[in-house]
């Protein structure tokens, strides 16, 4: 069985909520970054971590495309033109909303205090303004690419959602109503029964 560490309100929220939309059993070890249980299977002590067998994999990105691929499943076959189009947007949301939420959050609360300027945070909202309307023209619907749902879809909606308690800027109804239907999804709803069993 699949064994997933992290925090549900992290990054790891990605990956279960993949893993409950494929319907595969795992077992989520509640654990922040740094603890003694990740550094032992990542030394940057970062989450999530997966660990399936001898195969250890830190990165809610390089876990999802694992998944992904390995399901044949919320992704398009490598090689095809529908998966270099996906990939052109999971690349974009990584590098254009979620560097820029992530390097916000650094130097807001993670950082050593004499290294932080937390006014980064204006110029970043402004940037990232930018990217999330520019993401909206990219859009098809219902999906982001259209009929299919795939991990962009999860990697989106998980950045949506950071950027709203983030107080970032989310001018786009399109988005906004896509990312809403994407909630109401069984699978996503699973991660908030899980932030209260833990
Ligand atoms: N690109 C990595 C980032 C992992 C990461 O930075 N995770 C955060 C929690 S969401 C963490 O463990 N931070 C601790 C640290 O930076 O030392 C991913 O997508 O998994």
């Amino acid at each position: 069985m699949y064994k997933i560490y992290g925090r549900i309100q992290s990054r790891a929220s990605r990956v279960i909520w993949l893993l409950e939309e494929l319907g595969q059993p795992y077992e989520f070890i509640n654990v922040g970054p740094h603890d003694p249980k990740v550094r032992e299977l990542n030394a940057t002590g970062k989450i999530p971590v997966l660990q399936d067998g001898d195969l250890i994999l830190s990165d809610s990105s390089a876990i999802m495309t694992y998944l992904a691929d390995k399901h044949g499943a919320f992704t398009h076959p490598a090689g095809s033109k529908e998966r270099a189009i996906q990939d052109s947007l999971f690349f974009a949301i990584l590098d254009e909303f979620d560097g820029l939420l992530w390097v916000t959050t650094r130097n807001k609360f993670i950082l050593p205090e004499d290294r932080r300027v937390p006014e980064i945070s204006d110029s970043a909202k402004w940037d990232f303004d930018q990217n999330f309307q520019r993401m909206a023209d990219r859009f098809k619907g219902p999906f982001l690419q259209g009929e299919t749902m795939t991990i962009a879809d999860i990697l989106c909606v998980h950045c949506i959602s950071w950027a709203k308690s983030a107080g970032f800027p989310l001018n786009s109804d399109v988005l906004m109503n896509y990312s809403k239907t994407l909630r109401n999804r069984p699978a996503y709803q699973k991660l908030g029964e899980l932030a209260q069993a833990t």
